[in-house]
């Protein structure tokens, strides 16, 4: 008798086990996937969706170095996984439950490995650049019919003050920003000499009068509305901008161009924090966003080139052939990479970077 009720027990017991909700928590930046996707993969995996949502590795960072953020699935750029990944806050893939790997883009996955030995924590989710945005028209109106091919005209004070009355923002990102101006500077972009921080932290300080906004996601609204004229930002970012307005149909027409100059190419990537509560789903998801099909549409609706090879052909013309989207290779050799300062220049970039949004 004992026994006999011993034994209902454990058959309930698996049966709530078995009747409980799987879930797995994501964390990822705005913008950064077709929303359908996740209701797909539900649909096919049983599995339900957490989904939420930051647009600074800043922020990203704080979580998880907390740790216990809960989070199965976050997206860290790879300069911070670099770091984070000697902090000891990512579980190593499980590439036996990642057959979608068979996938990834060789030579992404290559350039990742740089920040990741062995592929062994992350697989590259989107690759981009840093550029400028800006409001055909309104720069028309301000310089004519020359278009912008410079970081000239948004580094130097005498230009970036022409454009001050229609709207400048700038990415709240010291990465990107140091860098890029590190570059046009003609010092080495990924410089961890403090000296030559505070050179580019002085130039962009000169700028901050001209700059409305230091943010990195609410330039993709305001340049779709007309709101704003100029940005630096994101590739993706941008072009989700130019169809925001034409969907609008306002009459905003949005571009976006890598300057002469050269630009930050940075790499996104999917990792599982060690301490996630659901690693076998988050296993799952990752490699659902590695099948081409589904790679295609994150791109289709982000306009980011995604780390899935296969998955070009998938992908409109517009976008697979767009060389500010999937650089070719006379593009790609302009663009620059950068690693993570350790934690004591991380302090005198954070230091720096709030002199230059204060403007001292
Ligand atoms: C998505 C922006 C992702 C690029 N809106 C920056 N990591």
């Amino acid at each position: 008798m004992r026994s006999i009720f011993a034994l209902l027990l454990l058959a309930l017991g698996a049966g709530a086990a078995h009747g409980a909700e799987r879930v797995v928590n994501i964390f990822n930046w705005s913008d950064y996937i077709d929303p359908t996707v996740l209701e797909d993969f539900t649909r096919e995996t049983g599995v339900k969706v957490v989904y939420d949502t930051f647009d600074s590795n800043e922020v990203l960072e704080t979580r998880l170095l907390a740790g216990s953020a809960g989070y199965d699935v976050v997206v860290p750029s790879a300069t911070f996984l670099q770091r984070e990944i000697k902090a000891g806050v990512f579980r190593p893939l499980d590439k036996s439950k990642l057959p979608n790997l068979k996938n990834v883009w060789p030579d992404i996955a290559m350039r990742l490995s740089r920040y990741d030995p062995g592929n062994a924590f992350a697989v590259n989710y989107m690759w981009f650049t840093t550029g400028i945005a800006f409001n055909v028209a309104k720069i028309k109106e301000r310089i004519g019919d020359k278009p912008i091919v410079s970081w000239d005209q948004a580094l130097k004070p005498d230009n970036l003050r022409k454009f001050a009355d229609c709207g400048v923002y700038v990415l709240d990102s010291p990465e990107d920003l140091f860098s890029t101006t590190l570059n046009y500077l003609k010092l080495d972009p990924n410089s961890k000499e403090p000296g030559d921080i505070r050179r580019a932290a002085d130039l962009l300080s000169g700028l901050r009068r001209y700059i409305k906004k230091f943010h990195s996601s609410e330039y993709i609204n305001a340049l779709a509305n007309g709101d704003i004229c100029l940005a630096i930002g994101w590739a993706g970012d941008s072009f989700q901008a130019r169809n925001r307005a034409r969907e609008a149909a306002n009459g905003v027409e949005i571009a976006y161009v890598i300057p002469q100059e050269g630009a930050l190419m940075s790499l996104d990537n999917l990792a599982i924090p060690k301490d996630a509560p659901h690693p076998d789903e988050a296993h799952l998801f990752i490699d659902f966003l590695l099948r081409p099909d589904i790679a295609a549409r994150n791109t289709k609706v982000t306009h980011f080139a995604n780390g899935v090879a296969d998955s070009r052909p998938l992908v409109d013309k517009e976008i697979a052939d767009n060389p500010a989207i999937y650089p070719d290779t006379a593009a790609m050799r302009k663009l620059f990479t950068v690693t993570a300062p350790d934690l004591a220049i991380q302090k005198i970039v954070t230091r720096e970077w709030t002199r230059v949004k204060t403007g001292r």
